[in-house]
């Protein structure tokens, strides 16, 4: 199976915040940091970077570069408040995500092409829904690996969106300067350049035993990293909590079977997560927003955990049965919390829930092979 790794990073991501924030900063050029005379920038807008402030730069010399800027002290409680809702997008788009800071994370999406058109899409997708949702620009590296896509969003800021196909990798990094391979330091890069080494092409075409006498043991692993090689998984490092997808569409939805229609994707989509990220939750929880941005969340909790669609979609509707669907409705979502692991659970109430667990996967398996559209299921009103 090709792999496909998403790199997505904010642009500016304090200062984005605080210009969306203050909407009289737009265009400004703004800098986020310890505003105190020893202070340091920890952001600028791109308008401020014209003027070439940069991280870590100390705000005199910010201040003497761009004395026209807005000068802010950072938030950080905001920005993390910012962080948490954007990785809780990333979440909706694959269960396999390294948070790396409050702005950026690696996505594993190998094996979704069939899901999405391809893995550009998802990206494209989670820029949007990001746009959208929280109204910041992210950048996006679509790539082989993790190495090679987190260098594509960085190269395609502000507002980029970069794709590194497989079998390009050589020919993408070999013209690109030494100090973009990862972990090479402004003293490694100056040392290599002063042996003639000054591309990623030369380190991956150097003789293995020169470049072991330059740097060490580490010679072997930047080399593959030149040639594009780089195996190290996506590895979340946080047990998600609740497993959720909500949607905001287009156009206000109306007629209860265009609502539960969306309601069956959404369980869908969920049970989906949790099967392949091998959890159960057992307290389902529908939100619905309507036209008037009325929002109304309504849960209950299981006997058994579940991960099958059918149940996580037998308890939305139920939850859904009092509702008055009076206006349009705007955003529909659908959570489990209450997360267990493990799947093979017997249950009292279900007989054989091993056969129908053994189903779901199994159309897992043909949907992310063939597509979503292969394995239909039957009118909702039935399941
Ligand atoms: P970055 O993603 O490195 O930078 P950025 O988002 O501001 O700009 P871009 O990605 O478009 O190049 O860092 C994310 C945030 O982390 C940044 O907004 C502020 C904070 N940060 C610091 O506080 N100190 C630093 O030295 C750096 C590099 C970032
Ligand atoms: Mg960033």
């Amino acid at each position: 199976m090709q792999r496909w790794i998403i790199h997505i990073d904010m642009d500016a991501f304090f200062a984005s915040v605080e210009q969306r924030d203050h909407p009289e900063l737009m265009g400004c050029p703004v800098i986020v940091g310890g505003v105190s005379p020893r202070g340091v920038v920890a952001t600028a807008s791109y308008e401020a970077r014209q003027f070439g402030v940069r991280s870590a730069m100390p705000i005199t010399e910010a201040k003497r570069r761009c004395p026209q800027g807005v000068f802010l002290a950072s938030d950080h409680h905001k920005y993390t408040r910012v962080s948490k809702d954007i990785h809780g997008i990333l979440h909706q788009y694959s269960p396999l995500i390294e948070p790396l800071s409050l702005d950026e994370a690696f996505l594993d999406v190998s094996g979704m092409e069939r899901l999405y058109p391809d893995p550009v899409m998802i990206a494209c997708r989670i820029k949007d829904h990001i746009l959208r949702e929280v109204d910041l620009i992210a950048s996006a590296g679509v790539a082989p690996n993790k190495f090679l896509a987190k260098l594509a969003s960085d190269m395609s800021k502000p507002n980029g969106l970069l794709l590194i196909k497989p079998g390009e990798e050589q020919s993408f990094l070999a013209p690109l300067p030494v100090r973009r391979l990862w972990g090479v330091g402004e003293a490694t890069a100056s040392m290599l350049e002063n042996r003639g080494i000054k591309t990623i092409g030369q380190v991956a075409a150097a003789k293995p035993a020169l470049l072991e006498r330059l740097i060490g043991s580490g010679a072997y692993e930047l080399q593959h990293l030149a040639r594009g090689q780089d195996d190290r998984p996506v590895a979340p490092d946080q047990e998600p909590k609740s497993v959720g997808n909500e949607e905001t569409f287009e156009a206000d939805l109306t007629g209860r079977d265009v609502i539960r229609r969306q309601l069956l994707a959404l369980s869908e989509k969920v049970g989906w997560r949790l099967r392949r990220m091998g959890r159960m939750g057992r307290t389902v929880s529908v939100k619905i927003r309507f036209a008037s941005f009325k929002t109304i969340t309504r849960s209950r909790t299981l006997p058994e955990p579940t991960c099958l669609d059918e149940v996580i979609f037998a308890t939305v509707t139920a939850l859904c049965e009092k509702v008055t669907w009076g206006e349009g409705v705007r955003l529909l979502g659908v959570t489990l919390s209450g997360l267990t692991a493990g799947q093979a659970q017997e249950s009292l109430f279900e007989p054989g829930p091993d056969k129908r667990l053994a189903i779901a996967t199994a159309v897992d398996k043909l949907k992310e092979k063939y597509g979503e559209t292969i394995v239909g299921r039957g009118n909702p009103r039935h399941t």
